[in-house]
């Protein structure tokens, strides 16, 4: 297993070294891993993530008055600061990464703030298109930095919001609130019990320490992006499927009407529906094992589904599908890929003292295809967006 990256120590004097002075604050945002509830959101339904211990951090400085109002935007990672007129903001004028910066200031200026100019220094210690929300990490530690800074007075679900629609508007990813809510909602040791129609959520506790249990990601290094194709087509059938059953969304399809579904819709819509629709049963299920039972019960939710996403919704692939198999054969208590799909990661629940074990098998099974070595790491339920 891959040891934990260290935090954000060095972020304030890198800063002051690319823009001469030093930060006003540093803030941070978790990735998250999607316990259960894939595609559920966008579909006004249910889903149940929670905040990992791998974060965004920003370091922000405010630019003085009377300096204009200029976006600088850089990476820990290198390459060339970003530069961007808060004045006429355009997404094909920002470099692709710097948008989900850029487009939190746009989205705040939507909502009639007016911003100053900014200098951000960008640092993460979230793998990138791992299907981990890398992206949704980024525009919350901005959001969160300055709804406190500049005094803005917005909530965190305010903030969910905000960055949402930097996300769909500005970056042009017609994302759901799953990410989002997940980087700025959580809580230590608590999984995120989120109802998206009505953006209501209750934290669910989820000691897997406690239960001796561990949660390993392993990341397939096959990387997705959600501004290109494939997301898009996958809300367009859901919508289409919604719209030819009548229905404002599929979150209002029970499980009664799959039946009838199945002899009306095209076989390709009928598959996303029956995904969503059992999905949603799968979230609420989870959610009382959860508090019935504890964590080590729900391991047979999660394989059903992956199976769903598999063989129903289409988002899998050949490597998602070893690492699930793989680490189930090697015994854990359950798997499953995790986020939106085509790549990226899956999750395994496993007995602590079987971690090691289970990390070897898939790592031996991915050298046997051929496969690029996954980096698998354990995650642990962590806090929401904070000050540094
Ligand atoms: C991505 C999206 F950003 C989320 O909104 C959600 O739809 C997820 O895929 C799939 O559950 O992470």
């Amino acid at each position: 297993m891959t040891a934990l990256p260290t935090a954000f120590d060095a972020l304030p004097a890198s800063f002051t070294e690319l823009y001469g002075a030093s930060p006003d604050a540093c803030f941070a945002a978790p990735g998250r891993v999607n316990l259960i509830g894939e595609h559920t959101d966008y579909n006004e339904g249910f889903v149940l993530p929670f905040a990992i211990d791998r974060a965004a951090g920003v370091g922000l400085r405010i630019r003085p008055e009377g300096s204009g109002r200029l976006l600088r935007v850089a990476s820990t990672r290198g390459g060339p600061v970003v530069e961007a007129e808060l004045d006429s903001l355009e997404t094909r004028s920002v470099a692709p990464w710097a948008r989900y910066v850029a487009g939190v200031f746009w989205a705040l200026e939507q909502r009639g703030f007016t911003l100053p100019g900014s200098d951000i220094l960008v640092d993460s210690t979230v793998p990138i298109g791992a299907g981990l929300s890398s992206s949704a990490a980024l525009e919350c530690a901005v959001a969160f930095g300055l709804n406190e800074q500049l005094g803005l007075g917005l909530s965190r679900e305010e903030l969910v919001l905000v960055c949402q629609s930097a996300e769909n508007d500005f970056v042009g990813a017609p994302t759901g609130i799953l990410d989002q809510s997940a980087s700025l909602l959580s809580t230590p040791d608590h999984a995120l019990f989120l109802d998206c129609r009505t953006r209501q959520g209750r934290q669910v506790a989820l000691p897997l320490a406690a239960a001796g249990l561990v949660m390993l990601v392993i990341d397939t290094r096959v990387s997705h992006a959600h501004d290109s194709g494939g997301y898009k087509e996958l809300v367009a059938a859901c919508t289409r499927g919604a719209k030819e059953l009548g229905v404002k969304a599929l979150r209002d399809v029970g499980i009664e009407r799959l039946a009838e579904a199945e002899g009306t819709l095209a076989p390709e819509i009928y598959r996303r529906v029956k995904h969503i629709v059992t999905e949603n049963q799968r979230v609420l299920r989870t959610v009382e094992l959860l508090e019935s039972r504890g964590p080590a019960a729900i391991g047979d939710l999660l394989v059903a589904s992956h199976a769903s996403m598999r063989d129903d919704f289409g988002i899998s692939s050949v490597e998602l599908d070893l690492a699930v198999d793989t680490a189930m054969a090697a015994g854990a208590i359950g798997a499953r890929m995790t986020g939106g799909g085509f790549g990226g990661s899956a999750i395994a629940l496993v007995a602590a003292s079987r971690a090691a074990e289970v990390s070897a098998a898939v790592l031996a099974a991915f050298a046997a295809a051929g496969y690029i070595a996954p980096e698998i790491f354990s995650v642990v339920p962590g806090p929401g967006a904070r000050h540094l």
